[in-house]
């Protein structure tokens, strides 16, 4: 008997456990209508009984959040325990919302902790919606020798071997792909399983939060919306995206507001020093700062200083609705990059970010007149080189 194709969710599945074999005993080998459900099939059937890490980037969004818990309730199929980890932090509200209103079973492993961790106990990794380059678990599962399962993702592809590697970077979210095998029934979603319910509504925003709410969505990221619906609770949905924002959070958008500087539509703001837990405000005031009238862009930065791994960094953000402005090729020529060659920012359609590490002026902020001047000096610059690129003939003012 052929097995479901993509796109059902038909009985006959009942009648197969997910490692190949019917309730006969015989074993039968699903057949799968792409390649990849397939592969995947085949590599988790390989791996059944061992416990793997799914690794995050370091501030998960939803997309990423949604895809790997969706991993996870697959793997599970497979007899494979994972635990997804990040070591950022969640700090956007409605982020946080996501993971206490589904009970989202993801691990924040501080840094500081990473040594003193079991490692032992993985027998492999995989990297979802990320490829490596934005976690800071990556050398450690590099140093463990942690075999990579696998890698699934949809930004560009980076050089990483996995035993799976699925990277389309054609779609819009990871959640679309992690969807896509749902509805190739490597699990079988059931209405009356709290946690499917729960997935696919997070699954549903992290689609969403990808594609500016479904405005950028193509084909298959809404046909794969249009799936989730089947399982979805629109009532969670909607508690999630209702969250407010945090009073640091509005305090920082009052702050961009007031300092911006419009030049050429280009809104600039500096917002000066912010908490590190604070950081998600940040690309808020660029979604705030880029809906005013003649503004196309806004870009947005301050200095937070991680505890953590006592750095301090200017961290910014670009939000534009320019379709001829890419956010990446502008960000990277606007900053540069380091002397290994990584760039301090980059981006994807209309929205960007950087990351500019302050190194020996980091830290010792305590004397007001010096945080001051750093600040100053700090915004100057940033201003500088961003004018440079929005008034290529002017010479960019120094306030
Ligand atoms: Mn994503």
């Amino acid at each position: 008997m052929p097995m479901s194709p993509i796109g059902e969710s038909g009985e006959h599945s009942l009648l197969v456990i997910p490692n190949g074999q019917n309730l006969n005993g015989i074993t039968r080998v699903r057949q799968f209508n792409d390649h990849r459900l397939e592969e995947l099939h085949r590599v988790l059937t390989k791996h059944s009984g061992e416990r793997h890490l799914v690794i995050l980037q370091d501030f998960p969004d939803p997309d990423a959040l949604s895809s790997a818990w969706a991993y996870q309730l697959i793997a599970q199929q497979y007899d494979i325990r994972c635990d997804l980890v990040y070591t950022g932090i969640i700090s956007h509200q409605e982020n946080i919302a996501l993971v206490k209103l589904t009970g989202m079973p993801v691990q924040n492993w501080s840094p500081t902790t990473l040594k003193d961790r079991d490692w032992s106990c993985y027998q492999g990794c995989v990297f979802i919606d990320n490829q490596g380059a934005t976690s800071q678990l990556t050398p450690w599962v590099q140093q463990m020798q942690l075999p990579v399962i696998a890698v699934i993702d949809h930004h560009s592809q980076g050089e990483i071997a996995a035993e799976f590697i699925d990277i389309r970077p054609n779609i819009k979210a990871t959640a679309t792909i992690l969807t896509q095998y749902l509805q190739g029934e490597l699990l079988v979603l059931d209405r009356n399983i709290s946690d499917h319910v729960k997935c696919a509504t997070a699954l549903i925003h992290g689609i969403r939060s990808d594609t500016q709410a479904l405005l950028q969505a193509q084909e298959e990221d809404l046909l794969a919306v249009a799936y989730l619906t089947r399982y979805h609770d629109p009532q969670l949905l909607r508690s999630i995206l209702q969250v407010n924002r945090s009073k640091q959070a509005m305090d920082v958008i009052e702050r961009a507001l007031k300092n911006r500087m419009i030049q050429n539509n280009f809104s600039l703001s500096g917002v000066g020093y912010l908490r590190y837990d604070a950081r998600d405000a940040i690309p808020q005031a660029a979604d705030f700062l880029v809906t005013e009238d003649n503004v196309h862009t806004a870009v947005v930065y301050g200095i937070v200083y991680d505890k953590d791994r006592e750095r301090e960094l200017v961290i910014g953000s670009l939000r534009t609705t320019k379709l001829t402005l890419d956010p990446d090729e502008f960000l990277k020529e606007a900053f540069g990059h380091d002397p290994q060659g990584r760039f301090f920012g980059g981006g994807r359609s209309q929205a960007g970010g950087f990351e500019i590490p302050m190194g020996f002026l980091a830290g010792l902020n305590d004397n007001p007149n010096y945080a001051n001047l750093k600040w100053e000096v700090y915004d100057t610059q940033i201003k500088q080189k961003l004018l440079r690129l929005i008034n290529p003939d002017r010479p960019a003012p120094v306030t």
